[in-house]
């Protein structure tokens, strides 16, 4: 396709929207595309240096007056900045809220300028099943998704409850999220094994921003009913609000020797490389890509069945998936998997069902909703 300029709109901070965001736009500025990210912080996965790649920083300024400073206002006027002096194609805004808005709203200034830049939203999860349902941004979530210019979701399910909850008006396409198989695959890291599991234990990983719709207490219990059969070892990766509890609950259950809280790791590959099971017990998810990171490195997933998780862990083939909440199946299903002549059957069509997400096979179809939607907005057919 041809070559175009796209302004990508994210939350910098770590979380699967903004690192989906961030690969996307490594990915685009790799076939050539010109990619600016217009964020109030650098991306953390934005640690690549490209000639295609360009950063804007949202800066607001605080007033003694805003309790609470006006974000979206500052983001819409960046927006705005960036599309005419980049002379952008195309805004692609990652999260509703409230990047979706802020775009409507850079668009709207913009046709006063004489300059139509047509905006696709990709819904990415709690924007659409948790904070966006909220009576305080449903109408203006509403609005903006029906005001895009293209929409996309990143499951299946997240669609059908996008469609459930919220009267829209425009076609939704499901573009799942993907994986840079070059970047994530089993290295060979046996001295860390061997540092972490001396004496061969399985080693559990447990990756997310460590809010309550991860569940990491079930987490926790589970790696607690397996070790009580098999010696094992957990490691946590990332932060956030559950972090003290967790770590209060292994103090309770006494299983601090062997859990291990990582904090917000860059290399996740890495302990991933080593890993022999992934745990996922979300309430909520709409994707799982953490589990699709740890899949690539070869490791199988146990995880809840909520959300778009069916649509990415393969029950019985890649892991399995059991009810929100069902610590003891998950411990039998995690017990089954573990078992060396279990394992390596799991392990090899993990890495086999996550080549079905490769960065390659993804891409081309943001590209071709990229290309329509220019197409349409040139020929006159706007969302507006
Ligand atoms: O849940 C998170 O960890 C963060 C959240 C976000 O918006 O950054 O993740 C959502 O988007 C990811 C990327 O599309 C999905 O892989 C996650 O499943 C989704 N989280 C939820 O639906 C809870």
């Amino acid at each position: 396709m041809e070559r175009i300029k796209i302004g990508i709109v994210c939350y910098p901070t770590f979380g699967g929207s903004g690192v989906v965001a961030t690969e996307l736009g490594k990915a685009l500025a790799k076939e050539g595309h010109k990619i600016h990210f217009i964020t109030y912080s650098q991306p953390s996965r934005l640690d690549f240096l490209n000639e295609n790649i360009f950063y804007h920083e949202v800066d607001f300024r605080t007033y003694p007056l805003f309790e609470y400073p006006p974000y979206e206002v500052a983001l819409s006027s960046k927006m705005v900045d960036v599309a005419l002096n980049e002379k952008l194609d195309l805004l692609h805004v990652h999260y509703a809220i409230p990047h979706a808005s802020a775009a409507y709203m850079a668009r709207q200034i913009l046709t006063t300028k004489g300059m139509y830049v047509p905006v696709v939203t990709t819904l990415h999860g709690t924007d659409i099943t948790l904070v966006g349902r909220d009576p305080s941004y449903e109408p203006v979530v509403t609005f903006s998704i029906n005001q895009s210019d293209g929409v996309t979701a990143v499951s299946n399910d997240l669609k059908r409850e996008t469609l459930e909850h919220f009267k829209i008006t425009r076609p939704i396409e499901v573009i799942p999220n993907f994986i840079d198989l070059e970047r994530f695959k089993k290295q060979k890291k046996e001295h860390f094994k061997k540092a972490i599991c001396p004496n061969g234990e399985a080693l559990i990983v447990h990756a997310s921003n460590f809010r309550k719709v991860k569940r990491i207490d079930d987490v926790i219990r589970i790696f607690n009913n397996i070790r009580k059969v098999i010696p094992a070892k957990l490691l946590l990766i990332g932060d956030g609000p559950e972090r003290v509890t967790a770590e209060t609950l292994c103090r309770e259950l006494n299983i601090c020797e062997d859990a291990r809280f990582l904090g917000k790791l860059e290399a996740v590959e890495e302990v991933l490389s080593v890993a022999d099971l992934f745990l996922m017990p979300s309430e909520k998810e709409s994707f799982g890509l953490a589990a699709l990171e740890a899949m690539a490195c070869e490791v199988p997933v146990i995880s809840s069945n909520a959300g778009g998780l069916p649509e990415l862990n393969v029950h019985g083939v890649t892991g399995f998936l059991c009810p929100v909440g069902a610590v003891e199946e998950m411990t039998q299903k995690a017990l089954y998997v573990l078992d060396k002549d279990h394992l390596p059957r799991f392990k090899e069509n993990a890495l086999k069902r996550a080549r079905d997400f490769d960065v390659s096979k993804i891409l081309p179809m943001y590209e071709n909703l990229y290309q329509q939607v220019i197409e349409k907005s040139k020929a006159g057919i706007t969302a507006h």
